[in-house]
């Protein structure tokens, strides 16, 4: 068996909105509180995390991990059009610092889904007036913070709308027992529906400047983000010359079934073409949770049991995901990789054969630098609200009570092996 390098970077993810709560200068704020909402139910208090942040990374820390990813909220840090907030700055200052004091390795998303109202008064995602703002906001962060911060993320999943775009043509088997929500059939179409118009009216904008990351899905947005991304790297670079950046992306294994043509074209949308905009990263971050097959004719329907998402309970994807993003030649960060399940004995199954899927990969020389475990909790899982359970800690939200489950003691346990510290046992 192929030991992990010493290095190996051990974590758990989240992102701001889905775990810090009251995030309400967001985007996403507005989207889930207006009626007619496509949001299963409003994030509110999510899981308390900005206050609790000290008592969650030292817990984090004592369950066996050395690295926690997470994301800097640019909603909070300028709260309008170039005023910044030097206490929102502190906060995650001490939240940094709070790592580095338990041995946690930072690594920091910038842009995770939700973007301050204000941008959307510019035209959000599909104004080019967005790349000097977020650079602006970027070089804030790498000059107040970097000290602090060794591992940028500048875009979380910056072809998520091509992926979407794609899975929204899949055909869907939905589980009996899914939860409600369990489908996306909410986003087909959301700019259609009254909830967008008057969404827009709450932010005094125009219908069509309302732009959110997640919805923005055309040429025009992706080539933004990808400035955006270039822009970013660059200032960051400029001020914090030793710090690393990359990108992530979502990512599905696609499998083609006599659907190679098809196959190719989807990799390309949601892989390749973002290639020419990496050169000069330092890691890309993968971010994979299952496989998607193809036939002649585009994607088929899937096989196997499904997670609560409606995914293929398929971890193997990892390794089929890190085996065709190595061909970019940056070094890989697993960002995020997870199941959304109630059964936590499954979830240790998932992760012991992403995990098997991850040495194979090592073994073979791809370069693999760490794995971080989508979710630390259990989470608000945007439009599908708080039903989705990735998490391998769960919240009690009305107490804010935090209980790990098997499945953290599990990788846990893992980490520490093979950090080569003693085991809990
Ligand atoms: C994404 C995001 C996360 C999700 C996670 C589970 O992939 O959509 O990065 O915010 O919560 O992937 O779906």
């Amino acid at each position: 068996m192929t030991s992990f390098p010493k290095t190996f970077l051990w974590g758990t993810a989240t992102a701001a909105h889905q775990v810090e709560g009251n995030n309400f200068n967001a985007d996403f704020w507005v989207m889930e509180t207006t009626p007619g909402t496509i949001f299963a139910e409003p994030s509110g208090d999510a899981c308390d995390h900005y206050h609790r942040y000290a008592e969650d990374i030292r817990l984090l820390s004592e369950l066996g991990f050395n690295a926690y990813r997470f994301s800097i909220e640019w909603a909070r840090v300028e709260p309008e059009d170039g005023l910044f907030s030097a206490a929102t700055i502190a906060h995650y200052r001490r939240m940094l610092a709070c790592c580095h004091e338990h041995g946690i390795t930072p690594m920091v998303t910038l842009h995770h889904f939700t973007s301050p109202r204000w941008t959307m008064r510019l035209g959000g995602w599909e104004s080019a007036e967005i790349v000097a703002r977020f650079a602006r906001y970027a070089e804030r962060i790498a000059r107040d913070l970097g000290d602090l911060i060794p591992y940028y993320c500048t875009i979380n999943e910056a072809n998520l709308p091509s992926l979407l775009a794609v899975m929204l043509s899949a055909p869907q088997r939905k589980r009996d027992d899914a939860p409600v929500g369990a489908d996306m059939s909410a986003m087909r179409n959301p700019r259609e529906t009254p909830w967008w118009q008057e969404c827009a009216r709450r932010m005094g904008i125009a219908p069509e400047r309302l732009n959110p990351f997640l919805f923005s899905n055309t040429p025009s947005a992706r080539a933004i983000v990808c400035r955006a991304h270039e822009a970013a790297r660059e200032v960051i670079k400029r001020v914090r010359p030793e710090a690393r950046v990359g990108i992530t992306l979502a990512l599905v294994d696609v499998q083609s079934r006599g659907g190679d043509q098809v196959a190719q074209r989807i990799w390309h949308d949601i892989l390749y073409s973002f290639a020419p905009h990496l050169k000069g990263d330092d890691f890309l971050g993968v971010q994979n949770y299952s496989r998607m097959l193809v036939g002649p004719d585009g994607p088929l329907p899937p096989e196997l049991e499904l997670t609560q998402m409606g995914y293929e309970f398929y971890p193997e994807a990892l390794a089929g995901v890190l085996r065709e993003t190595s061909k970019l030649g940056l070094p890989l960060i697993v960002t995020e990789n997870g199941v959304a399940t109630d059964d936590d004995a499954r979830r240790i199954e998932f992760i012991d054969r992403a995990l098997a899927g991850v040495q194979a990969c090592l073994r073979d020389g791809i370069d693999v630098r760490g794995y971080t475990y989508w979710s630390a909790f259990d989470n608000f899982e945007w439009m599908l609200g708080y039903k989705m359970h990735f998490g391998l800690i769960a919240v009690d939200r009305a107490t804010q009570q935090r209980t790990v489950k098997p499945s953290a003691r599990h990788l846990g346990e893992i980490a520490r092996r093979a950090r080569g510290l003693a085991l809990h046992l």
